[in-house]
């Protein structure tokens, strides 16, 4: 099906927005072609008539009008509940309590992301002690012991089948941080702790484009997402503590 259609699905809740998708599209396929077939019939019907059809003629149906106006409210409202039930699953509900927690910062032009390391607590960052070239995105303050093992990379790892909880931040302007298979997309704004949460289910390395215009670097400020199976990704973790 790749190709033409979308990419995997890799989470439960990727699987929801496709399948609401799927269910709005059929509904409009079936309005469309509905629509168009009566269009033809009235065509062919009032082909090359003399009869003048003036509104006088037709007589209103008000019978008609109820139907097709309680109708389409139903669907929509259908739509809408069925569809908002998947959103407010992501959006109105906090994280599972053992989520893993990880920090994603945006800037001009590049992704940067943080876990709490061993001690499981994020430690205490200073916008003074920002440094890029020194490998110190996030300002991590290192007389902190809890900064100390604070986990950076340039690019997400995430572990295959646990709940995952970002927390999203920028440094600049606004970013986005979009994952085509989770269909994930939200903005990273500044001043904002924006939280994220969803749980891969397949194992793999997906693209994570930046999706809002952040400046003349935009088109290249990217890296990736891995799905990883977790004895593999604690071993990442254990090895990338310093
Ligand atoms: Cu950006």
């Amino acid at each position: 099906m790749n190709g033409w259609w979308f990419p995997p699905a890799i989470s439960r809740e990727a699987i929801g927005f496709d399948v609401q998708f799927i269910r709005t599209f059929v509904a409009a396929i079936i309005i469309f072609v509905a629509a168009q077939c009566a269009l033809v019939a009235i065509v062919w019907r009032y082909r090359r008539s003399r009869r003048t059809v003036s509104p006088g003629l037709i007589p209103a149906s008000s019978r008609l009008e109820y139907v097709w106006t309680t109708a389409t409210a139903c669907l929509f409202l259908g739509l809408l509940f069925l569809g908002s039930h998947v959103w407010a699953s992501v959006q109105f509900t906090p994280a599972p309590a053992d989520s893993e927690v990880i920090e994603v910062l945006g800037k001009q032009f590049a992704w940067n992301f943080r876990y709490p390391g061993p001690d499981g607590r994020f430690g205490r960052i200073d916008i003074r002690r920002i440094d890029d070239a020194g490998g110190n995105p996030f300002g991590l303050d290192e007389r902190d012991p809890f900064a100390k093992d604070d986990i950076t990379s340039a690019s997400l790892r995430v572990p295959l089948g646990r709940p995952v909880k970002l927390i999203l931040t920028s440094r600049d302007v606004i970013h986005s941080f979009f994952v085509r298979e989770l269909r994930i997309k939200q903005d990273l704004v500044p001043g904002m702790r924006i939280p994220v949460h969803f749980q891969a289910d397949l194992p793999g390395t997906y693209e994570v484009p930046c999706s809002e215009l952040c400046g003349l670097g935009h088109f290249k400020m990217g890296t990736t997402v891995t799905v990883m199976p977790v004895a593999e990704y604690e071993s990442w973790k254990r090895g990338q503590a310093h």
